[in-house]
């Protein structure tokens, strides 16, 4: 399958989920030189966007496909041209076009975001390639019951399923309610990706972050799985749960580093 498909099919899924609604989320995916000449010719300059608020000079050189700007999930799979765009990084402050935007599109509004969370990641991961950003149901419905506690929120999604902390060992960051699409926003974020490859937008969605499709689509299923749980039963009488010495234990057999300070 080609990047495209790739991409494309996980956008799909997305939507399918319910957590991409109208033109809700977004994705950026580092592409390799060779997955891009399958496409098109990276030599071949269709339009440049300048990014002056923040500087990508980490990222130079480096091939991008993002989710345009008011693009809808729904749509990418049938219409991958129109919905997305292939860039290159060709300096500190600019994104080349060489594919797709074929209707007048540019990036997503969220783009300083992603691009900051990827310049973040690939300093404490160099596999690194993929942020999503989405709205995930039941994580926005917690950021509107709960205290806006990183510690907090990973606690109880570890202990909503068996899965949770060997998916997230890291657990998640919880941003409070910050202006989307701008600068701030995307500072924010990115501060919290050098401990966390998942960061929760308060009344918002989640970005996350990793090395694959199937790794990052497979975090947020986790993550959004756990809160599901969490919300089905936060207002039942709680009779039996998975306790801090039944998370060390599974810590302990999986051989996971999991974030200290929380269950121990
Ligand atoms: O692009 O999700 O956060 C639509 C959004 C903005
Ligand atoms: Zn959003």
């Amino acid at each position: 399958m080609g990047c495209i498909e790739e991409v494309t099919e996980i956008l799909d899924l997305l939507y399918k989920h319910g957590w991409d609604e109208r033109n809700g989320g977004n994705l950026s995916y580092i592409l390799t030189e060779e997955e891009v000449k399958s496409v098109c010719d990276p030599t071949k300059v269709i339009k440049e966007f300048k990014y002056d608020d923040f500087d990508l000079s980490l990222a130079v050189g480096r091939y991008f496909i993002i989710t345009g700007t008011g693009k809808y999930f729904k749509n990418c799979l049938k219409d991958p041209r129109n919905n997305l765009g292939i860039m290159k990084v060709s300096d500190a402050h600019t994104l080349q076009l060489l594919w797709g935007y074929e209707d007048g599109g540019r990036p997503t509004s969220e783009a300083p975001t992603h691009l900051q969370c990827h310049i973040e990641r690939l300093k404490v991961d160099p596999s690194h390639r993929l942020v999503i950003h989405c709205h995930t149901t039941n994580i926005i419905c917690m950021t509107h019951i709960l205290p806006l506690d990183s510690d907090k929120f990973t606690e109880i999604l570890w202990k909503m399923q068996t899965e949770s902390i060997v998916v997230f060992p890291e657990g998640v960051a919880v941003l409070p309610w910050i202006l989307c699409g701008g600068t701030e926003i995307g500072r924010q974020t990115a501060a919290k990706m050098s401990e966390y490859r998942s960061v929760i937008w308060a009344q918002h969605g989640i970005f996350c972050t990793g090395r694959s499709l199937d790794e990052v689509f497979g975090l947020i299923e986790t993550i959004e799985k756990a809160a599901e749980i969490y919300m089905k039963i936060c207002d039942k009488k709680i009779v039996q749960s998975i306790s801090n010495e039944n998370l060390i234990e599974i810590a302990e057999a999986f051989k996971i580093d999991y974030r200290h300070g929380i269950i121990d």
